[in-house]
């Protein structure tokens, strides 16, 4: 007889215990009608875990919660399983990697994710921070990927399945080609992993995140009042209210919606044309202040653009030339949502380091637009000053920024980047 786990059939936990039921030949199956915020908050289902959450497996000597405990358990139904590795020193390596996999990979996605989503509160400096330590532990994978197929020996252990269901959200939800194409052996391996049958069975076809979701609201929690006792209508209306969140975390990743129309196309027309500035910036070869700077300005409409200067605020921490100009490089592939609406000249300046990058942007609307502020989260780590096109000193440095002249500032350049 299956064993039952109580999820919906998205949760990347529980494919952790499917997943290895597949590789193990164990049944295992969902609870049937199960409804994510209902179901676990049965007096019932709390008597299974005291904490409410999924998933749950119920065994015939009771039950078990924490979805990698159930993973373990259930690979352990297979006598001698290959999951386990065939040595202590494979076993130690495997419980290794899925540790890893938990406070490195899987807390790390979810501290970047969840607070996107509407679920804890959105601070940009404690998302810069999620991002560093994921991105340093996706480096250490990547490392170990460079020569090794599998985490642990020669084939799929627990340590990959693990590792498997919890990059998984990740891809799909957050992790976009080019923030992973950082860390090529990881994409190999992930994809790799993800497209074999037993994995393929339950995760179905995983599509990457094309975007970083937009955060959901930004809007300060208000102090709760004291509760009141409910009139029937009123935890009717509230069962519904839990039904329909219910829905939406059972989701988990939300469905493709219709692209709305992006607010900047919504502005008055300008007479400023954004590609044929480009154009312009692009050909001219030759007399670079008479022909493309003159031609800038005699475009430049103050109303349907602004200019911005940007200062990066770690400048200390730029002690690696060419750590610098991939930071750079980065920033720019990121600012690719923003390629119709947007003009910038990114300047590393300095014979050695630690290096300074100071930048210039020409942005559609007279403010910086709110969704790149939103979704490129580079933006929080530079001071943004909107430049005052009466003064001249400042023109001047705008005319300086966009030909790359050098010396800047007094100080030569490591390189000069555009994003056009
Ligand atoms: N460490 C737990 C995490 C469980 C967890 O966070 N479950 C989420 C769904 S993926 C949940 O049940 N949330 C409902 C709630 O917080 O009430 C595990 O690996 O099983």
């Amino acid at each position: 007889m299956a064993l039952v786990l109580y999820a919906s059939n998205t949760n990347k936990n529980a494919f952790k215990a499917l997943v290895t039921a597949e590789y193990s030949g164990v049944k295992v199956e969902l609870a049937k009608d199960f409804v994510m915020g209902v179901s676990n908050k049965t007096p019932e289902f709390l008597k299974k875990n005291p904490i409410g959450k999924v998933p749950v497996l119920e065994t015939p000597d009771g039950p078990i919660f924490e979805s990698n405990a159930i993973a373990r358990y259930v690979a352990r139904l297979k006598p001698d399983n290959h999951l386990y590795g065939s040595s202590l020193i494979d076993y130690g390596h495997i419980e290794q990697w899925i540790d890893f996999s938990a406070t490195e990979i899987d807390a790390n996605i979810g501290r970047w994710l969840y607070p996107r989503f509407g679920y804890g509160l959105y601070l940009p400096p404690a998302e810069e921070v999620a991002i560093t330590a994921l991105k340093r532990a996706l480096e250490a994978l990547n490392s170990h990927l460079a020569s090794n197929t599998y985490l642990v020996g020669h084939g799929v252990t627990l340590a990959d399945i693990i590792m498997i269901c919890n990059l998984s959200i990740g891809f799909k939800a957050i992790m976009t080609m080019t923030f992973t194409s950082q860390f090529p052996h990881v994409e190999r391996y992930f994809w790799t992993l993800v497209n074999q049958p037993n994995f393929q069975k339950i995760l179905g076809d995983v599509k990457q995140a094309e975007s970083i979701p937009a955060v959901a609201s930004k809007k300060p929690a208000q102090a709760k009042e004291p509760a009141k006792p409910k009139a029937k209508e009123e935890s009717k209306k509230e069962v519904k209210k839990e039904e329909s969140k219910a829905k939406e975390v059972a989701a988990e990743e939300e469905a493709p919606k219709p692209k709305a129309k992006n607010p900047l196309d919504l502005l008055p027309t300008s007479k400023m044309i954004l590609d044929d500035w480009k154009r312009l910036y692009s050909n001219t070869k030759t007399n670079f202040r008479e022909v493309a700077i003159k031609g800038f300005w005699d475009m430049y409409d103050p109303e349907g653009y602004s200019l911005w200067f940007c200062n990066y605020k770690y400048n200390d921490e730029n002690t690696v030339s060419f750590v610098t100009l991939n930071k750079v490089s980065g920033f720019l592939q990121r600012m690719d949502l923003a390629r119709k609406y947007a003009f910038g000249k990114m300047l590393i300046i300095g014979s050695e380091g630690p290096f300074k990058v100071k930048g210039l942007w020409l942005f559609r609307g007279t403010e910086i637009p709110q969704y790149v502020l939103d979704e490129c989260y580079d933006m929080e780590l530079y001071e943004w000053t909107k430049v005052d096109i009466n003064d001249e000193a400042q023109k001047e440095r705008v005319n300086q920024m966009i030909e790359d002249a050098e010396p800047f500032e007094g100080e030569s350049l490591l390189d000069a980047k555009c994003f056009k």
